[in-house]
């Protein structure tokens, strides 16, 4: 990638993560809608800084079907809204003690240090069910073709969260760290780690991608081909997730950096080494460029991918 395209894809999503806030404002319930601990709780975790890549992902897959169709895109900003909401409660969820027992999210105390432990499984539970809510209502509106175009792409995001998709893939990462008795799943290679990450961080990130291009009005094959670029973009992300936890630090993280060696978890520099694993994310990365190009796509998603591979945090 070039400095200017750099700058460029970085500038494009500051500007997307930037209209996605903005919706996600107006989509969640007020602290008057609910009980005031569930709505701060919710907000306290969305509104911490995250990157926004699967919103935006969604976004500029609606881009990159209908290019000339602002109103298309605009059809796919409730989806990205849900499936930030669903991707924060994951992350709410993982950081409790049951699962990866962390401190430290998006710069801050995770939910459940700053509010108890039960609140934070209600309030990922809340995000999890408002993004059902926000899939179903909006883009409001009579259209019969857009209701069925919701309908589908809900479908496809709760098969990527659900037991097939990143709830599946959060179990493999339970057993293959020994904290499920009895079910030890223990994972040796490359093509286990695949397996698992595929499901934990690919799945969202696809049905993210997918549910864009249908909202947009793509066709079978280009929804094929931007679901085909975003498992392996997922891959890629995955790849340079474990590469940062050994190579950057906390504060540059927002996260606990070095908590995968530490717990003994399986990940790629620790299975592959850290060569290895550079060359596999550019592969990676390479592939997701080459499935676009296969389904006659181009544009944002492009750039998007470049990003992931240089991205620091
Ligand atoms: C609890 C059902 C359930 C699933 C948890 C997402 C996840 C599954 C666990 C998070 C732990 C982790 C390190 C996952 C792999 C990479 C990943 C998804 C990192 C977090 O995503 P980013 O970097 O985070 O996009 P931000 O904060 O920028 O949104």
């Amino acid at each position: 990638m070039t400095p200017s395209g750099a700058t460029d894809v970085r500038e494009y999503l500051r500007a997307q993560a930037a209209v996605i806030d903005g919706a996600l404002e107006r989509y969640l319930p007020a602290p008057d809608d609910c009980p005031p601990l569930v709505a701060e709780a919710m907000r306290y975790s969305l509104f911490a800084g995250g990157k926004r890549l699967r919103p935006i992902l969604t976004l500029a897959a609606a881009e990159t079907v209908a290019p000339a169709a602002a109103a298309r895109t605009a059809d796919a900003l409730p989806a990205a809204c849900a499936v930030e909401m669903i991707h924060t409660y994951s992350l709410v969820h993982d950081d409790l003690p049951a699962m990866d027992d962390d401190t430290l999210r998006r710069g801050r105390p995770t939910a459940h240090v700053a509010f108890g432990e039960g609140a934070a499984i209600l309030a990922g539970d809340a995000l999890l069910t408002e993004a059902f809510r926000v899939l179903a209502r909006w883009p409001a509106g009579g259209d019969p073709e857009l209701a069925g175009r919701k309908l589908r792409a809900a479908e496809r995001v709760a098969a990527g969260a659900g037991a097939g998709g990143m709830v599946g893939g959060q179990a493999l990462d339970l057993q293959a760290s020994g904290q499920v008795p009895g079910r030890s799943l223990p994972i040796a290679d490359g093509d286990g780690l695949r397996t698992l990450h595929g499901l934990k961080t690919g799945a969202l990130m696809r049905a993210a991608a997918a549910a864009g291009a249908i909202l947009a009005g793509g066709t079978g094959a280009e929804i094929d081909a931007v679901d085909a670029y975003a498992a392996h973009l997922g891959l890629g992300f995955q790849i340079v997730d474990d590469i940062l936890d050994v190579e950057s630090t906390a504060d540059a993280l927002g996260k606990t950096a070095g908590k995968d060696a530490a717990a003994g978890k399986p990940t790629y520099p620790s299975i592959l080494g850290l060569d290895r694993s550079r060359a596999l994310a550019v592969e990676a990365i390479g592939a997701a460029k080459a499935a676009l190009r296969a389904g006659g796509l181009s544009g944002r998603l492009d750039g998007i991918a470049d990003w992931v591979l240089t991205r620091t945090h």
